[in-house]
């Protein structure tokens, strides 16, 4: 089932990976991950988001068979009780191709379908996309990110992926973007980006926007990954409320009530 992206939609976190900085690996296998699913499901998820390569600062490549290993199964197990729209965070064309196989409704792609293969998979899936930031790569990403615009050059390269995702012949409909927070951006460069929102929603995709527990929301309170929930529902309405058509969290049932409450203003905005 594709995602209704007539509404705010929230994409919960399946972690697959047992070094996930956030939950420190506690779904590392995949019968913990289906109970995960199952959880955010009852909480009120739109999206359940699988990811079996982490892609935290200084992560290291995971193997694509270890990666199939991580993520098919937990798929595989979902779709036995569940039509949510599902969605794999990979780079790796063969895993978007399995995953397709398995029955995901929307492809999540951090490094924005540059790696091989991933275009024409993409397209032959006919399914949704979200087309990401990201500068430099997980494992050196956040040395040293710099920009003259940070807006103008993400911008730039979404609109440059963009185009390319539509002379792949993956279709207008089918794309979403994301300035992708805390992928190469110092703190100051991700305060900006979110100031900045409503700039990426005028370019007319449906626009995808997470920020759930992450080290900028860290930085500003001073506070560990698990003491980041009112950062994180903070951010979630901001980005909710400045155009955010998918916000990718972990605490689902909190978003959910924040959410609502933004909905329910949007809706009577002029
Ligand atoms: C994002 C993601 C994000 C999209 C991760 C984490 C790191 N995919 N995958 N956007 N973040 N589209 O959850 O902190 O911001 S993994």
């Amino acid at each position: 089932m594709k995602p209704d992206l007539t509404k705010i939609n929230i994409m919960g976190v399946i972690n697959t990976t047992p070094d996930s900085f956030s939950d420190g690996g506690l779904y590392s296998n995949s019968t913990k991950a289906v109970e995960h699913a199952r959880k955010l499901i009852d909480e009120g998820a739109d999206i359940l988001d699988i990811g079996g390569e982490s892609t935290r600062p200084g992560a290291v490549d995971v193997p694509l068979n270890e990666e199939i290993r991580r993520t098919i199964p937990v798929i595989e197990s979902i779709r036995k009780f569940s039509d949510i729209p599902i969605s794999i965070d990979t780079s790796k064309a063969q895993v978007m191709r399995a995953a397709a196989e398995a029955g995901v409704d929307m492809i999540n792609d951090v490094r924005a379908l540059r790696e091989e293969g991933a275009l024409t998979v993409a397209a032959d899936s006919g399914l949704l996309v979200c087309l990401m930031h990201m500068q430099g790569a997980p494992d050196s990403m956040q040395d040293n990110p710099l920009y003259d615009n940070v807006v103008e050059q993400v911008s730039y390269f979404l609109t440059d992926r963009i185009n390319i995702a539509l002379s792949s012949g993956i279709t207008k409909n089918n794309i979403c973007i994301d300035p992708g927070f805390g992928f190469g951006k110092t703190l100051q460069q991700n305060l900006q980006l979110l100031a900045s929102l409503a700039t990426f929603k005028a370019m007319g995709y449906p626009l995808l926007a997470g920020l759930s527990r992450k080290s900028m929301l860290g930085l500003l309170l001073d506070k560990p990954v698990d003491q980041r929930l009112y950062g994180s529902l903070s951010a979630a309405v901001i980005s909710a409320m400045l155009g955010a058509d998918i916000i990718r969290v972990h605490d689902v049932t909190e978003t959910k009530d924040a959410l609502t409450i933004v909905q329910a203003v949007l809706q009577q905005s002029p």
